[in-house]
This record gives structure tokens, C-alpha cells and sequence, in this order.
């Protein structure tokens, strides 16, 4: 077989590893201003607590910085098989070897960055119907839906959509939905209620005793 033709199968291949990567769960991102003990260590912590999936976010470090942390990241995440995300930067993610980015509006656009890593996982944030179908029309693997409810931790969030919102977006794409935004224990449940596969807490689940916030979460996930 010509290497074009093998390289068109490992690509196929990839694709299909990602569809059975199953993005639902509890999403954890790090988060170096509420970080207690590190955020390496709060990714063991939340691993241990079940978090399915894991994202460097750090609007703050440098280029430098944030390889190192992605690279500690990626062989923490490795052993157990847990998927790791790079926030806003894909070469970063290449370079680390992450399963995938994540994007915002802002960010590059999803077929650039396909482009660059064909069989990897492509997040990114939406926060309207338009957004979500525009996102899955451009080749998303999963849609960050939010905020949810009101957060202190997004400078730059839009207004909060709501779980109406959130419900409105579910019904327009059919990419898993990690809802995300003032997300705590006692309103998790409702966001799952409203077509959210996955959730994302970072302040309610960040600071001290990291494992077992992160479990309160996961267990609402067990069947
Ligand atoms: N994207 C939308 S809201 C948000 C991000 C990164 C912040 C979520 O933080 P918190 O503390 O869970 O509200
Ligand atoms: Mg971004």
C-alpha cells in the first residue's frame, strides 16, 4: 500500500479513537492563581477524584512555561489514559503531545487547526446556537457551553446563558456538550439535566482538598 493511502487509514483510525474517546464526565482545568499545592499535583488530585478529562489553562505563563506545564501534564495524564488539553494554544499541544485543543471565538479557527492536528481532539467554547452549529459544520469534536451561571473566574465572560441557553444549544448540534461557568455541586445536576454530557468546575473545585471536590462531582456521573 502507497504511505498516502496508510497515512489516510491512521488518520481514519485517530478520528475513530477520538469518537471513542467518550468527552463526558468531569472536566477538570487547572488553574495556577487558585492552586493550592500546584496545578500538577491538582491533576493528580482530580484524577484520583475521577476526572475524565484534564486542561492546561493559563492565561498568565509564557510560551516556556506553559510547554513545561504541558509536558509534566501530558506523562501525568498518559499513565492513567486520561485525555489532556491544551487551552488556546496548538502548538503547544502538538509539541506536548496532548490529545487535543481547546479553542475559543477568539482563538485560531478550528479548520486551521485541524490542519495542523489532523487526529486530535478540537474543542471549542460557544455560548449560542449559531456558535454551536457553526463549531460542528467547521469539524469540533466537542463544544465547552457556557457560562452557565454567573463566574468570577472568566475576565472577559459573556453574559450567563442559562441552563435555558445551555438547553437551546443541545438541541441544535449533536457534539457532546461539557458545560462550564458557575458550576457547583448543588447546580451540576441540573446542567447534566439539560443535555450537558460533561461538566467543568474550576473555582468550585479548586483550592484545598481538590480529590475529593473533584469526586463529589464525578459520582453524579456514576450510573
Ligand atoms: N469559560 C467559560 S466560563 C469559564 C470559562 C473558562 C470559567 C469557569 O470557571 P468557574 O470558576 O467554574 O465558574
Ligand atoms: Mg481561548
Amino acid at each position: 500500500m502507497k504511505w498516502q493511502g496508510k497515512k489516510l487509514i491512521m488518520k481514519a483510525i485517530e478520528r475513530e479513537n477520538i469518537m471513542k474517546a467518550n468527552i463526558s464526565g468531569f472536566y477538570f482545568i487547572t488553574d495556577a492563581s487558585l492552586t493550592k499545592r500546584g496545578v500538577l499535583q491538582d491533576a493528580t488530585d482530580a484524577i484520583r477524584g475521577g476526572a475524565r478529562i484534564i486542561q492546561l489553562r493559563d492565561k498568565k505563563a509564557s510560551p516556556k512555561e506553559m510547554l513545561e506545564a504541558a509536558m509534566s501534564l501530558r506523562e501525568t495524564t498518559a499513565k492513567p489514559g486520561i485525555l489532556f488539553i491544551v487551552n488556546d494554544n496548538v502548538e503547544i499541544a502538538i509539541q506536548s503531545g496532548a490529545d487535543g485543543v481547546h479553542l475559543g471565538q477568539e482563538d485560531a479557527g478550528i479548520s486551521e487547526a485541524r490542519k495542523k492536528m489532523p487526529g486530535k481532539i478540537i474543542g471549542i467554547s460557544v455560548s449560542t446556537p449559531n456558535e454551536a452549529m457553526d463549531a460542528q459544520e467547521k469539524g469540533a469534536d466537542y463544544l465547552g457551553v457556557g457560562p452557565i451561571f454567573a463566574t468570577l473566574t472568566k475576565a472577559d465572560a459573556v453574559k450567563p446563558i442559562g441552563l435555558a441557553g445551555l438547553k437551546e444549544i443541545r438541541k441544535t448540534t449533536s457534539l457532546p456538550i461539557i458545560a462550564i461557568g458557575g458550576i457547583t455541586h448543588e447546580n451540576a445536576r441540573s446542567a447534566i439535566e439539560a443535555g450537558a454530557g460533561g461538566v467543568c468546575a474550576i473555582s468550585a473545585a479548586s483550592g484545598d482538598g481538590v480529590e475529593a471536590k473533584v469526586r463529589a462531582f464525578s459520582n453524579l456521573f456514576r450510573k
